[in-house]
């Protein structure tokens, strides 16, 4: 089948690859059942940011870091900023944490306490100050707010005070700055939840304004749910915010994109290229229990290029032409032809064009980085958190 892109257009298009990594997939996570600590693990912020750095340094492609408050709290928010880029880093979406205060075990802006609003509210609006002192451009917004049980709470009651206090802070938001309204379909609310698939995120960014759009996190999805379709409406409304890259088997495992299911990466980067629109923010959103957090991370950005990279190879007029003409499989031929392209000498020449390695999970490790990191930050890892403990 013929190449519609050329190699070298395709290239341009790819070194243009800007994703963010998230600050808390450098530091430990786990399960409910145990969080491992790993030799080497950053010790605050400003080390989470020196091994977002070197995932940069080794791919080209992740010059932002996702950051979480009150995870990557500060006292010197513009010694934070300096420090990102003193590493040749950016600051990406500010996360919110309105799902860890005990306050919060009921709902935070869906509280039937007013009193517990008016607290999520301010922390919102702190946040909201906090992006403008990094020269964040995004509030990334995930609830955990639902229920457990019917007849909890009144879910209409949750859904009008929600959108109360996203209209009191959406109205505070600078004109530099977007809201992105992630969804979840269950967990840890395992009767309703608030903001739980993609409608209900987009109806409430309509009521509140542009600059309020969907975030689509690929591991927030009942199983069996097509993701890019997803994409395709959100994109056709103008109201695709922003990704988070990730994968999952079963649940919300938040496992390296592109391990468990990469064609479905492929079919949400074909919708993501479809229309020509530029690429809306692509965060990863993992947590590496087991696996060098630093190594993962770097996985994922080659997953997420060579999918980029692939759906870039798509001849669009051809898919076009099948689709006119009804031929079935004809259109799916094509797409199997860019799938089924090895990409990885074109990736390889887009990271050395930018001075990066062109193989970076095997420069990593010839690096020895890992050992560095361990035998510099020391300490101790334990096995932490978890039931009982
Ligand atoms: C919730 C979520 C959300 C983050 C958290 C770390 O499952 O996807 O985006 O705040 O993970
Ligand atoms: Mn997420």
């Amino acid at each position: 089948m013929s190449r519609p892109n050329s190699d070298r257009a395709v290239e341009a298009t790819l070194a243009g690859l800007e994703i963010e990594t998230p600050s808390w997939g450098y530091g430990d996570s786990g399960t409910r059942f145990a969080v491992f600590q790993q030799a080497g693990r950053p010790r605050d912020v400003f080390e989470r940011l020196d091994d977002a750095a070197e995932v940069h340094r080794l791919t080209g492609a992740a010059p932002a870091v996702a950051l979480h408050f009150p995870w990557d709290h500060v006292d010197d928010l513009g010694a934070l900023r300096a420090h990102a880029a003193a590493v040749g880093l950016r600051i990406g979406a500010v996360n919110p944490n309105l799902f860890q205060d005990s306050a919060y075990m009921l709902g935070s802006i869906t509280h039937p306490d007013e009193a517990i609003r008016a607290k999520a509210v301010a922390h919102l609006l702190e946040c909201v100050e906090i992006a403008t002192e990094l020269g964040s451009t995004a509030q990334s917004l995930w609830l955990a707010d639902g229920t457990n049980y019917a007849g909890q709470d009144d879910l209409r009651a949750r859904r009008r005070r929600m959108l109360e206090a996203l209209q009191e802070v959406y109205a505070t938001l600078p004109p530099e700055q977007e809201l992105l309204v992630e969804y979840k379909f269950f967990e840890p609310g395992f009767y309703a939840t608030d903001f739980a698939d993609w409608g209900s995120s987009l109806l409430v960014c309509q009521k509140l304004g542009e600059r309020a759009k969907v975030l689509v996190d690929m591991g927030h999805h009942a199983q069996g749910t097509n993701i890019e379709q997803i994409v395709a409406i959100l994109d056709e409304e103008g109201r695709l915010g922003g990704f988070h890259f990730n994968n999952r088997k079963y649940a919300d495992d938040d496992l390296i994109v592109g391990s468990v299911n990469p064609f479905e990466l492929f079919l949400v980067f074909c919708e993501l290229t479809a229309a020509g629109r530029p690429l809306p923010r692509l965060t990863i959103d993992q947590s590496h229990n087991v696996e060098p957090k630093v190594e993962a991370m770097v996985l994922s950005v080659v997953n997420i290029q060579e999918a980029y990279a692939k759906s870039l190879l798509v001849d669009r007029e051809a898919l076009a032409a099948y689709q006119a003409d009804g031929d079935v499989l004809g259109g799916h031929e094509v797409l199997l032809d860019a799938f089924r392209t090895d990409v990885r000498p074109l990736c390889a020449r887009v990271r050395a064009a930018k001075g990066a390695p062109e193989d970076p999970v095997r420069a990593l490790r010839e690096s020895r980085y890992a050992a560095r990191i361990a035998q510099e930050r020391g300490g101790s890892v334990t096995t932490a958190g978890g039931w009982g403990r």
